[in-house]
Parts: structure tokens; sequence; C-alpha cells
């Protein structure tokens, strides 16, 4: 047994009352992981509380288990941290903070090739489709009887991650693992309407929007959302439903990138990367490289946060892009 899974597993045992903590501005895969593993956990005896900065938000709200989650540890006590799908601590935003002020192990699990190995316990394999693959064959390292929750929140992590099982990296190992949920009981089709096909009016206004300037220059398809544009719809809360749109405009058949700007309402600036094979966008985030420390992801699927003004982020990433567009296709 290799030996990150010997030291995970060790530490999951002993413990008994566990927090699991996902990242902020959760998706599919951190929420479905998180409860995924709660659920697992407590079929052991043990205490869990899941807990994200933003709560379980629509549309991963029809989860078993996204009612009880916090947004806040104070008053919660642990013997273990698990800390899933975030690719440094920074992710998991005041909550990894205050984590760390239990003073308790952090086991870190994960999946992303930019990981900083942050847990005093690291389980992290770049190979994975995502967090809810990594839960999975943990599990069954540790002989668990899977249960209609647990494979509901884990399946639904493998289809947002994979986009209903359409990514570059799905093979017949991904597959096997959603049969093996699916064995459980567990509805793909319905995972899939539930988690990926449901929009709110709102997110078609959005786009409408973004799309409205989007530009096309050396492979590069980039579009933006302003503050202000948002504003101008019909004022429902800022969702999720931006960061999908990278997937759009990389879908055009002439782009070998396509990024997404959204100015927040602090005024910085989320960047939503996605890009064809052989583009990789994890070398934006090497040492030395022009976002360095201000995110990370896996080599198709990418995310970042830089300072504003909207404007003066797209001018400093675009040419960036442009360059990496050049030398590596
Ligand atoms: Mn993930």
């Amino acid at each position: 047994m290799e030996d990150d899974i010997r030291a995970t597993l060790a530490q999951l045992e002993a413990a008994r009352t566990l927090i699991v903590i996902c990242h902020y501005d959760p998706d599919g895969d951190a929420i479905g992981t998180m409860l995924g593993l709660t659920w697992a956990l407590r079929g052991m005896g043990k205490r869990v509380t899941p807990a994200c900065r933003d709560g379980a938000p629509w549309p991963l709200d029809f989860l078993p288990g996204s009612a009880e989650v916090v947004t806040d540890l104070a008053g919660l006590e642990a013997d273990t941290v698990v800390v899933v799908d975030c690719s440094d601590a920074r992710r998991g935003g005041k909550l990894y903070k205050q984590a760390v002020e239990l003073g308790v192990p952090i086991i870190n699990i994960d999946h992303h090739v930019t990981n900083t190995r942050f847990g005093a316990v690291n389980l992290v394999r770049p190979d994975r489709v995502a967090a809810a693959e990594v839960v999975f064959e943990l599990l069954g390292r540790m002989g668990f009887d899977f249960d209609l929750n647990t494979a509901t929140c884990l399946l639904t992590g493998l289809v947002t991650d994979t986009r209903s099982f359409k990514t570059p990296n799905v093979d017949q190992r991904v597959l096997r693992a959603a049969i093996t949920l699916m064995d459980i009981g567990v509805s793909l089709p319905e995972v899939v309407q539930m988690a990926m096909e449901r929009k709110q009016f709102h997110d078609l206004a959005i786009l409408g929007r973004a799309l409205g300037d989007v530009r096309f220059e050396d492979g590069v398809a980039w579009s933006a959302l302003s503050l202000e544009a948002w504003r101008a719809t019909d004022g429902g809360a800022m969702s999720a439903a931006p960061r999908n749109f990278s997937t759009l405009l990389n879908s055009v058949e002439e782009a070998a990138v396509g990024v997404f700007f959204t100015e927040m309402a602090n005024r910085r600036i989320d960047i939503s990367m996605r890009s064809k094979p052989p583009v990789n966008l994890t070398v934006l985030f090497a040492e030395g490289a022009p976002l360095h420390g201000q995110g990370g992801g896996h080599p198709q699927a990418s995310g970042a946060e830089i300072d504003g003004p909207l404007e003066a982020a797209i001018s400093r990433l675009v040419p960036a892009l442009k360059a990496l567009v050049s030398a590596q296709t």
C-alpha cells in the first residue's frame, strides 16, 4: 500500500470527531466529495460536520446532507480536519484558518496537480478526475460498504468534474467507479439532470451580457463580465454559472484556450480557463509565471483570482495565453 494512503487511513481510523472542509465557491466535486466523505465516516460511527464558507448552494442543495453544511467553525470541536478538493490552503478561506487554530491534524485529499501539500497528511492524486474519485478509492481500501447517500454524493463529484464524462481524462477506470456507485442504487440520469442541466433565468441573462463582447485572437477566445453589467441584469445573486462560460468559449473550434473574466463585488477578478490538449494551463502557475501563487488547477481547467481593474487584468492575461498557445501548439 502506498505510504500516503496508509497514513490517511491510519489518521481517519483513529479519528472520532471530524470536520470535513471543501473550497469556497464550491462546485459539485467540492460539495459531493465533502458530503460523500461525511456520510461514509458517519457510517463508520464517527461524528462528522461538513463545512464550506458558502454552504451548499443551488443547484447542489439536492444532495443529502447539504442542509447540515456549516459556514463557520466557531464553537466546533474536532480531533481531525479533512480538507478536500483544495489545491492550496487559501481555497478553504477563513474556515482553513479556523481549522489551523484547532491545532489538530489536517488531512489534505485532492486531485489538483498544483496542490501545495499543506496538510500533515497529503493524499494528492493528480491523475484522478475528481477528488470524489480519490475518496472513492480510499473508501474501497477501507473495505467500506457504500450506502446510497455516500454513493449519490461521490457520483455527483465524478459527473461534475468530468462535465458528464466528457473531459479528456475519462477512461474505463472512471466509468467503472461510476458503475460501482450506480450499483448501490444512484440514478446517473438524475444526478446529471440535477447537477449539470439546470439553469436559472438569471444565468441566461448573464450569459447574454457575457457573450455580447466575446473576442477571439490567436487561438484565445475570451469574454468578461463587469460588475456593472452584472448589476444591469435582474440583480440576482452572482452564481457560479459564469465559470462555466470558459467551457463554452473553449468549445469554439478555432480556439485552443477559452477564458472568462468575472469582476467580483470586491473588484478582484475571477479568471476561469479551459484549454484543449496539448495546451497545459498549469504552467501559468509555476514559479515566475504570470499567475504564480494566484490560483491553480488542472492542465485543461484552471482558475485564478487577480487584482483588478477588469481591463488591466484582461490586457495582462490574454497576451500570456496567446504566448502559451503559440509555444505549445
Ligand atoms: Mn475537483
